[in-house]
Protein backbone atom coordinates (compact mmCIF):
# COMPACT_ATOMS: atom_id res chain seq x y z
CA UNK A 1 0.00 0.00 0.00
CA UNK A 2 1.27 3.59 -0.69
CA UNK A 3 1.81 5.17 2.50
CA UNK A 4 3.04 8.50 1.51
CA UNK A 5 0.60 10.96 3.17
CA UNK A 6 -2.52 12.45 1.93
CA UNK A 7 -2.67 15.77 1.10
CA UNK A 8 -5.09 17.72 2.73
CA UNK A 9 -6.37 19.49 -0.68
CA UNK A 10 -9.43 18.38 -3.09
CA UNK A 11 -8.19 16.89 -6.20
CA UNK A 12 -10.58 15.13 -8.94
CA UNK A 13 -8.81 13.43 -11.66
CA UNK A 14 -11.33 11.46 -13.30
CA UNK A 15 -15.58 12.29 -13.67
CA UNK A 16 -17.57 11.15 -9.93
CA UNK A 17 -18.17 8.14 -10.11
CA UNK A 18 -14.60 7.31 -11.97
CA UNK A 19 -14.32 3.78 -14.07
CA UNK A 20 -12.53 1.68 -11.23
CA UNK A 21 -15.59 3.10 -8.75
CA UNK A 22 -18.49 2.12 -11.78
CA UNK A 23 -16.80 -1.19 -12.44
CA UNK A 24 -16.95 -1.86 -8.71
CA UNK A 25 -20.50 -0.63 -8.81
CA UNK A 26 -21.29 -3.14 -11.47
CA UNK A 27 -19.86 -5.91 -8.84
CA UNK A 28 -21.94 -4.98 -6.28
CA UNK A 29 -25.28 -4.56 -7.69
CA UNK A 30 -24.91 -8.55 -8.29
CA UNK A 31 -23.40 -9.08 -4.98
CA UNK A 32 -25.06 -7.10 -2.81
CA UNK A 33 -28.78 -7.02 -1.14
CA UNK A 34 -30.04 -3.66 -2.71
CA UNK A 35 -31.75 -2.99 0.67
CA UNK A 36 -28.32 -1.64 1.93
CA UNK A 37 -27.85 1.31 -0.55
CA UNK A 38 -25.07 3.99 -0.89
CA UNK A 39 -25.97 7.67 -1.47
CA UNK A 40 -22.84 8.46 -3.51
CA UNK A 41 -21.00 5.31 -5.26
CA UNK A 42 -17.51 6.70 -4.96
CA UNK A 43 -15.51 3.44 -3.66
CA UNK A 44 -12.77 4.21 -0.96
CA UNK A 45 -9.35 3.39 -0.39
CA UNK A 46 -7.56 5.69 1.59
CA UNK A 47 -8.30 8.74 4.22
CA UNK A 48 -6.40 10.77 6.04
CA UNK A 49 -7.77 13.85 8.11
CA UNK A 50 -10.81 15.31 6.04
CA UNK A 51 -9.71 13.92 2.54
CA UNK A 52 -11.04 10.46 1.51
CA UNK A 53 -9.36 9.12 -1.97
CA UNK A 54 -11.09 7.05 -4.27
CA UNK A 55 -10.25 3.50 -6.34
CA UNK A 56 -9.63 6.03 -9.11
CA UNK A 57 -7.47 8.52 -7.34
CA UNK A 58 -9.86 11.58 -6.49
CA UNK A 59 -9.35 13.06 -3.76
CA UNK A 60 -12.73 13.88 -1.81
CA UNK A 61 -12.94 16.17 0.99
CA UNK A 62 -15.05 15.07 3.71
CA UNK A 63 -18.33 16.32 5.53
CA UNK A 64 -19.67 13.77 6.39
CA UNK A 65 -17.46 11.71 8.92
CA UNK A 66 -19.52 8.50 7.73
CA UNK A 67 -22.31 9.94 9.95
CA UNK A 68 -20.72 11.46 12.26
CA UNK A 69 -17.96 9.24 13.40
CA UNK A 70 -14.69 9.87 12.48
CA UNK A 71 -14.65 13.12 14.61
CA UNK A 72 -10.76 12.02 15.03
CA UNK A 73 -10.16 12.20 11.55
CA UNK A 74 -9.49 9.97 8.93
CA UNK A 75 -6.22 7.49 9.26
CA UNK A 76 -5.28 9.14 13.21
CA UNK A 77 -1.95 7.61 13.92
CA UNK A 78 -2.98 6.78 17.60
CA UNK A 79 -5.89 5.08 16.72
CA UNK A 80 -4.53 3.15 14.21
CA UNK A 81 -1.66 2.23 16.40
CA UNK A 82 -3.36 1.43 19.29
CA UNK A 83 -5.77 -0.97 17.63
CA UNK A 84 -2.82 -2.05 15.96
CA UNK A 85 -1.44 -2.78 19.04
CA UNK A 86 -4.46 -4.66 20.83
CA UNK A 87 -5.04 -6.55 17.71
CA UNK A 88 -1.71 -8.13 17.49
CA UNK A 89 -2.11 -9.13 21.52
CA UNK A 90 -5.66 -10.71 21.53
CA UNK A 91 -8.65 -10.02 18.88
CA UNK A 92 -10.90 -11.37 21.29
CA UNK A 93 -12.41 -13.25 24.53
CA UNK A 94 -15.85 -11.89 24.97
CA UNK A 95 -15.66 -9.81 28.30
CA UNK A 96 -18.75 -12.31 29.47
CA UNK A 97 -16.21 -15.17 29.55
CA UNK A 98 -12.61 -13.62 30.09
CA UNK A 99 -12.47 -9.75 30.87
CA UNK A 100 -9.70 -7.50 30.12
CA UNK A 101 -8.72 -4.04 31.01
CA UNK A 102 -9.67 -1.90 27.79
CA UNK A 103 -13.65 -2.60 28.08
CA UNK A 104 -13.41 -1.03 32.67
CA UNK A 105 -11.10 1.90 31.30
CA UNK A 106 -13.66 2.58 28.73
CA UNK A 107 -16.68 2.37 30.87
CA UNK A 108 -14.50 4.77 33.50
CA UNK A 109 -13.78 7.32 30.71
CA UNK A 110 -17.31 7.31 29.99
CA UNK A 111 -18.44 7.38 33.76
CA UNK A 112 -15.83 10.26 34.04
CA UNK A 113 -17.23 12.46 30.69
CA UNK A 114 -21.09 11.93 30.60
CA UNK A 115 -22.87 14.47 32.83
CA UNK A 116 -23.54 14.49 36.04
CA UNK A 117 -20.84 13.90 38.58
CA UNK A 118 -22.80 11.46 40.53
CA UNK A 119 -21.83 7.53 40.56
CA UNK A 120 -22.42 6.11 37.10
CA UNK A 121 -21.58 2.19 35.39
CA UNK A 122 -21.33 1.75 31.75
CA UNK A 123 -22.11 -1.22 29.38
CA UNK A 124 -20.85 -1.35 26.20
CA UNK A 125 -22.24 -2.76 23.09
CA UNK A 126 -21.47 -2.94 19.10
CA UNK A 127 -24.03 -0.36 17.43
CA UNK A 128 -26.18 2.60 18.31
CA UNK A 129 -29.50 1.02 17.94
CA UNK A 130 -27.97 -2.29 20.30
CA UNK A 131 -27.26 0.36 23.19
CA UNK A 132 -30.68 1.93 22.41
CA UNK A 133 -32.03 -1.57 23.13
CA UNK A 134 -30.28 -1.61 25.81
CA UNK A 135 -31.32 1.56 27.33
CA UNK A 136 -34.54 0.41 27.22
CA UNK A 137 -34.28 -2.81 28.74
CA UNK A 138 -32.70 -1.51 31.67
CA UNK A 139 -35.46 1.41 31.92
CA UNK A 140 -38.05 -1.38 32.24
CA UNK A 141 -36.12 -3.48 35.09
CA UNK A 142 -35.59 -0.96 37.27
CA UNK A 143 -38.87 1.18 36.94
CA UNK A 144 -41.31 -2.12 36.79
CA UNK A 145 -42.86 0.07 34.09
CA UNK A 146 -43.27 -0.62 30.41
CA UNK A 147 -44.25 2.55 28.29
CA UNK A 148 -41.13 4.56 26.31
CA UNK A 149 -42.35 8.10 25.32
CA UNK A 150 -40.37 9.15 22.34
CA UNK A 151 -40.38 11.96 19.69
CA UNK A 152 -41.66 13.11 16.34
CA UNK A 153 -38.83 13.13 13.64
CA UNK A 154 -36.63 10.87 15.90
CA UNK A 155 -34.23 7.97 14.83
CA UNK A 156 -32.75 5.46 16.60
CA UNK A 157 -31.85 2.88 14.51
CA UNK A 158 -33.17 0.18 12.25
CA UNK A 159 -33.50 -2.92 14.70
CA UNK A 160 -37.23 -3.86 15.62
CA UNK A 161 -37.30 -2.39 18.95
CA UNK A 162 -35.30 1.05 17.74
CA UNK A 163 -38.32 0.82 14.40
CA UNK A 164 -40.39 1.34 16.47
CA UNK A 165 -38.90 3.80 18.58
CA UNK A 166 -38.25 5.84 15.04
CA UNK A 167 -40.62 8.43 13.69
CA UNK A 168 -40.41 8.26 9.46
CA UNK A 169 -41.75 5.31 8.17
CA UNK A 170 -39.96 5.17 4.50
CA UNK A 171 -37.48 3.77 4.21
CA UNK A 172 -36.83 3.09 8.13
CA UNK A 173 -40.33 1.11 8.46
CA UNK A 174 -42.12 0.49 5.26
CA UNK A 175 -43.28 -2.87 5.03
CA UNK A 176 -41.02 -4.35 8.08
CA UNK A 177 -43.90 -4.49 10.73
CA UNK A 178 -45.62 -5.51 13.20
CA UNK A 179 -43.12 -3.43 15.88
CA UNK A 180 -42.82 -3.58 19.33
CA UNK A 181 -45.64 -2.65 21.28
CA UNK A 182 -45.65 0.32 24.27
CA UNK A 183 -44.08 3.03 22.45
CA UNK A 184 -45.69 6.35 22.26
CA UNK A 185 -44.81 9.35 20.60
CA UNK A 186 -45.35 13.39 21.26
CA UNK A 187 -44.41 16.43 19.82
CA UNK A 188 -40.76 17.51 19.60
CA UNK A 189 -40.02 21.43 19.88
CA UNK A 190 -39.06 22.01 16.61
CA UNK A 191 -38.80 26.14 16.29
CA UNK A 192 -39.02 26.31 12.99
CA UNK A 193 -41.97 24.34 12.13
CA UNK A 194 -43.93 25.25 15.15
CA UNK A 195 -46.34 28.12 16.12
CA UNK A 196 -43.93 31.23 15.62
CA UNK A 197 -42.49 32.25 18.90
CA UNK A 198 -43.64 28.66 20.60
CA UNK A 199 -40.68 28.49 24.13
CA UNK A 200 -39.26 25.06 25.32
CA UNK A 201 -41.51 25.51 28.15
CA UNK A 202 -44.81 25.61 26.06
CA UNK A 203 -43.06 22.87 23.84
CA UNK A 204 -42.40 20.58 26.90
CA UNK A 205 -45.92 21.40 28.45
CA UNK A 206 -47.65 20.22 24.92
CA UNK A 207 -45.38 17.29 25.38
CA UNK A 208 -46.28 16.32 28.55
CA UNK A 209 -50.12 17.15 28.40
CA UNK A 210 -50.17 14.19 25.74
CA UNK A 211 -47.80 12.01 27.81
CA UNK A 212 -50.38 12.51 30.87
CA UNK A 213 -53.28 11.91 28.82
CA UNK A 214 -52.40 9.58 26.57
CA UNK A 215 -50.41 7.10 28.42
CA UNK A 216 -50.57 7.84 31.92
CA UNK A 217 -47.05 9.02 33.96
CA UNK A 218 -46.87 5.87 36.68
CA UNK A 219 -46.80 4.13 33.08
CA UNK A 220 -43.57 5.75 31.72
CA UNK A 221 -40.31 3.78 31.95
CA UNK A 222 -38.45 6.68 30.46
CA UNK A 223 -38.79 9.35 27.92
CA UNK A 224 -36.23 8.43 25.19
CA UNK A 225 -34.78 11.34 23.48
CA UNK A 226 -31.98 12.62 21.16
CA UNK A 227 -31.44 16.50 22.85
CA UNK A 228 -30.44 17.76 18.57
CA UNK A 229 -32.25 15.42 16.35
CA UNK A 230 -29.97 14.01 14.08
CA UNK A 231 -31.74 11.91 10.91
CA UNK A 232 -34.62 13.63 11.81
CA UNK A 233 -33.09 16.64 10.70
CA UNK A 234 -30.66 18.54 13.23
CA UNK A 235 -33.88 19.69 15.16
CA UNK A 236 -32.45 22.11 18.48
CA UNK A 237 -35.14 22.44 20.69
CA UNK A 238 -36.24 25.53 22.06
CA UNK A 239 -34.10 26.46 24.82
CA UNK A 240 -35.85 25.33 28.12
CA UNK A 241 -37.52 21.94 26.48
CA UNK A 242 -35.41 19.35 27.53
CA UNK A 243 -34.26 21.02 31.12
CA UNK A 244 -39.06 21.01 31.49
CA UNK A 245 -38.86 17.44 29.81
CA UNK A 246 -36.09 16.64 32.34
CA UNK A 247 -37.95 17.68 35.28
CA UNK A 248 -41.16 16.40 34.75
CA UNK A 249 -39.43 12.65 34.21
CA UNK A 250 -37.73 13.32 38.00
CA UNK A 251 -41.06 14.36 39.60
CA UNK A 252 -42.75 11.68 37.93
CA UNK A 253 -40.52 9.00 38.52
CA UNK A 254 -39.44 8.33 34.41
CA UNK A 255 -36.26 8.00 33.64
CA UNK A 256 -34.88 10.18 31.18
CA UNK A 257 -32.36 9.14 28.46
CA UNK A 258 -30.95 11.04 26.02
CA UNK A 259 -29.36 9.07 22.74
CA UNK A 260 -26.78 11.13 22.25
CA UNK A 261 -24.75 8.62 19.56
CA UNK A 262 -25.16 11.57 16.83
CA UNK A 263 -24.35 14.53 19.52
CA UNK A 264 -21.86 12.78 21.68
CA UNK A 265 -18.10 13.20 22.29
CA UNK A 266 -17.51 16.90 21.17
CA UNK A 267 -19.47 16.97 17.94
CA UNK A 268 -21.95 20.02 19.30
CA UNK A 269 -19.04 21.68 20.54
CA UNK A 270 -18.91 20.09 24.21
CA UNK A 271 -18.81 16.63 25.35
CA UNK A 272 -22.43 16.06 24.72
CA UNK A 273 -25.74 18.13 23.86
CA UNK A 274 -26.76 18.16 27.51
CA UNK A 275 -24.13 19.93 28.42
CA UNK A 276 -25.61 23.20 26.85
CA UNK A 277 -28.21 23.46 28.95
CA UNK A 278 -27.12 21.92 32.21
CA UNK A 279 -29.47 18.87 31.95
CA UNK A 280 -28.23 15.60 33.63
CA UNK A 281 -29.65 12.35 32.12
CA UNK A 282 -30.54 9.01 33.74
CA UNK A 283 -29.49 7.31 31.54
CA UNK A 284 -26.91 8.18 28.28
CA UNK A 285 -26.56 6.35 24.90
CA UNK A 286 -23.24 6.39 22.54
CA UNK A 287 -21.53 5.39 20.00
CA UNK A 288 -20.55 7.19 16.62
CA UNK A 289 -17.00 9.18 17.68
CA UNK A 290 -16.74 7.07 20.38
CA UNK A 291 -14.40 4.92 19.22
CA UNK A 292 -13.30 6.50 15.76
CA UNK A 293 -14.99 4.04 13.15
CA UNK A 294 -14.35 0.95 15.39
CA UNK A 295 -17.87 -0.33 16.64
CA UNK A 296 -18.75 0.57 20.09
CA UNK A 297 -21.56 1.90 21.24
CA UNK A 298 -22.66 2.14 25.66
CA UNK A 299 -25.28 2.56 27.86
CA UNK A 300 -24.13 4.72 30.67
CA UNK A 301 -26.59 5.62 33.37
CA UNK A 302 -26.72 6.08 37.43
CA UNK A 303 -25.18 3.08 39.66
CA UNK A 304 -27.93 2.01 41.13
CA UNK A 305 -30.33 2.12 37.84
CA UNK A 306 -27.33 0.46 35.66
CA UNK A 307 -27.05 -2.21 38.78
CA UNK A 308 -30.39 -3.05 39.63
CA UNK A 309 -30.28 -5.51 36.59
CA UNK A 310 -29.33 -9.14 37.40
CA UNK A 311 -26.12 -10.11 36.19
CA UNK A 312 -26.06 -11.69 32.85
CA UNK A 313 -29.13 -9.62 32.12
CA UNK A 314 -26.90 -7.79 29.56
CA UNK A 315 -24.27 -8.80 26.97
CA UNK A 316 -23.18 -10.43 23.68
CA UNK A 317 -20.80 -12.10 22.32
CA UNK A 318 -18.95 -8.69 20.44
CA UNK A 319 -19.71 -5.88 22.67
CA UNK A 320 -17.00 -3.73 23.75
CA UNK A 321 -14.16 -5.58 21.36
CA UNK A 322 -11.18 -5.05 22.50
CA UNK A 323 -9.99 -3.49 19.36
CA UNK A 324 -12.96 -0.87 19.24
CA UNK A 325 -12.09 -0.40 23.34
CA UNK A 326 -8.19 0.18 22.33
CA UNK A 327 -10.12 2.64 19.46
CA UNK A 328 -12.02 4.59 21.75
CA UNK A 329 -9.30 4.84 24.93
CA UNK A 330 -7.57 6.87 21.58
CA UNK A 331 -9.58 8.97 20.28
CA UNK A 332 -10.91 10.05 23.78
CA UNK A 333 -6.83 10.64 24.46
CA UNK A 334 -7.24 12.83 20.87
CA UNK A 335 -10.51 14.36 21.54
CA UNK A 336 -9.14 15.64 24.92
CA UNK A 337 -5.56 17.05 23.95
CA UNK A 338 -6.23 18.47 21.25
CA UNK A 339 -10.12 20.21 22.88
CA UNK A 340 -11.98 18.93 19.71
CA UNK A 341 -15.01 20.10 21.67
CA UNK A 342 -13.30 23.93 20.95
CA UNK A 343 -12.31 22.84 17.26
CA UNK A 344 -16.24 22.03 16.95
CA UNK A 345 -17.00 25.37 17.72
CA UNK A 346 -14.60 27.18 15.88
CA UNK A 347 -16.19 25.08 12.88
CA UNK A 348 -19.79 25.70 13.89
CA UNK A 349 -18.64 29.75 14.17
CA UNK A 350 -17.14 29.21 10.38
CA UNK A 351 -20.34 27.67 8.72
CA UNK A 352 -22.41 29.62 10.30
CA UNK A 353 -20.92 33.03 8.99
CA UNK A 354 -20.50 31.65 5.68
CA UNK A 355 -24.25 30.22 5.36
CA UNK A 356 -25.81 32.73 7.02
CA UNK A 357 -24.33 35.59 4.44
CA UNK A 358 -26.50 33.77 1.73
CA UNK A 359 -30.08 35.68 1.66
CA UNK A 360 -33.20 33.47 0.33
CA UNK A 361 -36.43 32.79 1.66
CA UNK A 362 -36.16 28.89 0.38
CA UNK A 363 -32.73 28.65 3.00
CA UNK A 364 -36.01 28.24 5.71
CA UNK A 365 -33.63 27.34 8.63
CA UNK A 366 -30.21 27.46 9.27
CA UNK A 367 -29.59 25.63 12.45
CA UNK A 368 -27.42 23.18 14.42
CA UNK A 369 -24.31 23.48 17.42
CA UNK A 370 -20.97 23.28 16.78
CA UNK A 371 -19.70 21.13 14.09
CA UNK A 372 -22.89 19.49 13.65
CA UNK A 373 -25.05 22.28 11.20
CA UNK A 374 -27.89 22.29 8.72
CA UNK A 375 -29.41 24.23 6.49
CA UNK A 376 -33.30 22.83 5.94
CA UNK A 377 -34.37 23.52 2.43
CA UNK A 378 -37.57 25.16 1.14
CA UNK A 379 -39.70 26.79 -1.65
CA UNK A 380 -40.26 30.52 -1.68
CA UNK A 381 -42.87 29.98 0.14
CA UNK A 382 -40.29 30.37 3.04
CA UNK A 383 -41.62 27.16 4.70
CA UNK A 384 -43.04 24.13 1.93
CA UNK A 385 -39.89 21.45 2.37
CA UNK A 386 -38.01 20.97 -1.08
CA UNK A 387 -36.34 17.76 -0.90
CA UNK A 388 -35.99 18.11 -4.71
CA UNK A 389 -33.35 20.89 -4.25
CA UNK A 390 -32.02 19.36 -1.33
CA UNK A 391 -30.98 16.14 -3.29
CA UNK A 392 -29.67 18.64 -6.27
CA UNK A 393 -27.35 20.65 -4.18
CA UNK A 394 -26.15 17.20 -1.94
CA UNK A 395 -25.24 16.06 -5.54
CA UNK A 396 -23.66 19.48 -7.05
CA UNK A 397 -21.36 18.90 -4.07
CA UNK A 398 -20.50 15.11 -4.58
CA UNK A 399 -20.12 15.84 -8.59
CA UNK A 400 -17.49 18.46 -7.42
CA UNK A 401 -16.23 16.27 -4.98
CA UNK A 402 -17.07 17.15 -1.23
CA UNK A 403 -18.76 14.62 0.51
CA UNK A 404 -22.21 16.26 2.37
CA UNK A 405 -25.61 14.16 3.74
CA UNK A 406 -28.84 14.95 3.76
CA UNK A 407 -31.65 14.26 6.53
CA UNK A 408 -34.86 15.44 7.33
CA UNK A 409 -38.22 13.87 8.53
CA UNK A 410 -39.28 15.92 4.82
CA UNK A 411 -35.82 14.98 2.97
CA UNK A 412 -35.12 18.51 2.28
CA UNK A 413 -32.08 19.08 5.61
CA UNK A 414 -28.30 19.88 3.91
CA UNK A 415 -26.22 18.54 6.70
CA UNK A 416 -22.49 18.91 7.60
CA UNK A 417 -20.54 16.89 10.18
CA UNK A 418 -16.88 17.73 9.28
CA UNK A 419 -13.90 15.52 10.99
CA UNK A 420 -13.11 18.00 14.13
CA UNK A 421 -9.30 17.96 13.07
CA UNK A 422 -10.55 19.32 9.45
CA UNK A 423 -8.03 22.31 8.87
CA UNK A 424 -9.11 25.82 8.27
CA UNK A 425 -8.73 26.06 4.75
CA UNK A 426 -10.09 22.48 3.47
CA UNK A 427 -13.40 23.80 4.96
CA UNK A 428 -13.12 26.91 3.68
CA UNK A 429 -12.98 24.81 0.03
CA UNK A 430 -15.58 22.41 0.83
CA UNK A 431 -18.23 25.27 2.05
CA UNK A 432 -17.27 27.34 -1.12
CA UNK A 433 -18.39 24.01 -3.10
CA UNK A 434 -21.65 23.94 -1.15
CA UNK A 435 -22.38 27.88 -1.41
CA UNK A 436 -21.59 27.33 -5.34
CA UNK A 437 -24.24 24.43 -5.36
CA UNK A 438 -26.72 26.27 -3.21
CA UNK A 439 -26.59 29.78 -5.26
CA UNK A 440 -26.92 27.51 -8.25
CA UNK A 441 -29.85 26.05 -6.83
CA UNK A 442 -31.51 29.42 -5.96
CA UNK A 443 -30.84 30.36 -9.80
CA UNK A 444 -32.53 27.81 -11.35
N1 LIG B 1 -29.51 6.94 17.50
C1 LIG B 1 -29.37 9.37 17.34
O1 LIG B 1 -28.09 8.90 14.85
C2 LIG B 1 -27.54 6.29 13.77
C3 LIG B 1 -28.14 5.94 10.80
C4 LIG B 1 -27.99 5.86 9.35
P1 LIG B 1 -26.45 2.51 14.61
N2 LIG B 1 -27.66 7.29 12.78
C5 LIG B 1 -27.25 6.96 11.43
C6 LIG B 1 -28.93 4.85 8.74
O2 LIG B 1 -29.65 5.23 7.80
O3 LIG B 1 -28.93 3.68 9.17
C7 LIG B 1 -28.22 6.53 15.10
C8 LIG B 1 -28.46 7.83 15.57
C9 LIG B 1 -29.11 8.01 16.80
C10 LIG B 1 -29.29 5.69 17.09
C11 LIG B 1 -28.64 5.45 15.88
C12 LIG B 1 -28.40 4.03 15.47
O4 LIG B 1 -27.04 3.74 15.47
O5 LIG B 1 -25.03 2.42 15.05
O6 LIG B 1 -26.63 2.90 13.16
O7 LIG B 1 -27.27 1.33 14.99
Amino acid sequence: MDNEPIKQQRNLVTELPGPNSRALEARRSAAVATGVSSMFPVYIERGEGAILVDVDGNSLIDLGSGIAVVSVGHGAPELVEAVSEQIARFAHTCFMVTPYEGYVAVAEALNRLTPGDHEKRSALFNSGAEAVENAVKIARHVTGRQAVVVFDHAYHGRTNLTMALTAKNAPYKDRFGPFAPEIYRVPMSYPFRDTEGMTGAEAAARAIEQIERLVGAHQVATVLIEPIQGEGGFVVPADGFLPAIAEWCRNNGVLFTADEIQTGFCRTGDWFACNHEGVVPDLITTAKAMAGGMPLAAVTGRAEIMDHVHASGLGGTYGGNPSACAAALASIAIMESQDLAGAARKIGATIQARLGAINSPRLGDLRGRGAMMAIEIVEADGRSPDAAAAKRIVGACHQAGVVTLSCGSYGNVVRLLPPLVIAEELLGEGLDVLVGAIEQELAS
